[in-house]
């Protein structure tokens, strides 16, 4: 039967077209932006690189401090390595390279590195023939410097997680971007997250007491002083992170290790190690220190870093957010000095500081950690706040306790 008005072709209502339209729409959307993300974007990609050379057998991991003899090989290798990728087509993906490892291999050493490049995912094999192209010239160019035994070299893409244990299990290595971004202790600035992740706050009875650094995953360095009368682990609590009332981690104290010689009305052998309950899980805001080879060598005027918590001058307020400061070595005759400390400096200790005043550390700041960086930027634990006549005065710069001097006492009590 005719029926007037009704069509006879089958038509979807609007809110179906509307619906329909809109669902295709969301699904191409979707796609594109996957493919985008997935194909366009770009991303860290981390590499281990390794190569062999012959003649010299060095055994050394970065969880160690990297020994003075292969400090200029590493040194000489990140440099040309850095060169070669900033002089060459993948520049702008280049973000860095490392030496990670030195370890013995027939009649020689097999030495590791790592790379960091940052592209997008369509490129990723593209990328990978360029910068094995490049290791290969690189250590084709050096071939006879560095005794590089050629064939020998390996590219294998690691994945993030595993590049950054690596680097977290190393001594002495900053948070790379907390390095230059921001620009007390007396006369410091704030440090940025992670530029001093071997820095620990002591806590006594939940109060910010002393400064302390991490040297392995269950030791910390700090001064004896410290613990004079406050020798109960129980008391203690150690923290991580720069900010006082908001730690990353906190640990208990298992045991307290005070110098047996430690004389506290002449301050002599200020030093006392420190046994965390558990191991530190390290990460890049928590990180171990260097420790000095025993005969390392620092000279007048060598630029080093202290930092704490302290006060911002003498009998002042606590800062609340870790403060650094950069001071420069003085010469224990020159701080001996009839108008300077007169005297009471002794070879187990070293001066840094300013005879003019300028920056110092302060009270609070004991126990902290006095840092210098070698030439490959890895930092070693030369110094522990100690004592001082004042805080940034006049001819009278702070005084620390002398890593180096102490380095067998460490080693017979930690095995580190
Ligand atoms: C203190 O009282 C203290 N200027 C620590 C370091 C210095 C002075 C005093 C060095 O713990």
């Amino acid at each position: 039967m005719y029926r007037p008005g009704v069509s006879s072709r089958r038509s979807f209502p609007v809110w179906m077209v509307v619906l329909i339209t809109l669902g295709v729409m969301a699904i191409l959307g979707l796609t594109i932006g996957l493919l985008v993300h997935f194909l366009a974007i770009e991303r860290y990609y981390y590499y281990q690189g390794s190569f062999h050379i012959s003649g010299v057998t060095y055994n050394e991991t970065c969880e160690n401090a990297a020994s003075q003899a292969s400090t200029p090989l590493s040194k000489d290798i990140e440099t040309q390595m850095f060169n070669a990728f900033q002089n060459s087509s993948v520049y702008k993906e280049y973000i860095s390279s490392h030496i990670i490892k030195l370890l013995p291999y027939a009649n020689g050493s097999n030495i590791q590195t790592q790379l960091i490049f940052r592209f997008p995912p369509a490129k990723r094999e593209s990328m990978r023939t360029k910068i094995e192209a490049i290791l290969h010239q690189l250590l084709k160019e050096n071939m006879a410097s560095w005794n590089v035994v050629l064939g020998s070299i390996k590219l294998t893409e690691i994945s993030k997680t595993n590049a950054e244990k690596f680097t977290n299990n190393c001594c002495g290595r900053q948070l790379t971007n907390s390095i230059k971004a921001d620009n007390r202790i007396v006369n410091g600035k704030r440090a940025l997250e992670g530029a001093w992740p071997w820095q620990a706050d002591l806590q006594w009875k939940g109060k910010q007491h002393c400064g302390a650094s991490l040297i392995g995953s269950k030791w910390l360095l700090s001064a004896a002083h410290c613990f004079a009368k406050k020798n109960n682990s129980e008391d203690w609590t150690v923290n991580f992170g720069t900010i006082v009332n908001k730690p990353y981690l906190t640990q208990k104290v298992q045991n307290i290790i005070i110098h047996d010689n430690y004389s506290s009305s002449a301050f002599h052998d200020d030093i006392a190690l420190v046994q965390l309950e558990k191991e530190v899980v390290f990460t890049k805001y928590v990180r171990k220190i260097c420790l000095p080879e025993a005969k390392m060598q620092l000279k007048e005027n060598d630029s080093v870093v202290v930092t704490g918590w302290g006060t911002l001058y003498m009998n002042g307020p606590l800062p609340g957010t870790l403060q650094q400061a950069l001071v420069k070595i003085i010469d224990n005759k020159n701080c001996n000095a009839p108008y300077a400390l007169a005297g009471m400096v002794t070879d187990t200790m070293l001066c840094a500081g300013f005879m003019s005043g300028e920056s110092d550390s302060c009270q609070n700041d004991s126990g902290g950690p006095l840092v210098y960086p070698d030439s490959r930027d890895i930092w070693h634990l030369v110094g522990i706040v100690s004592w001082g006549k004042g805080c940034g005065q006049k001819n009278k710069p702070g005084v620390y306790t002398r890593v180096t001097s102490y380095r067998d006492w460490i080693a017979s009590k930690t095995g580190i």
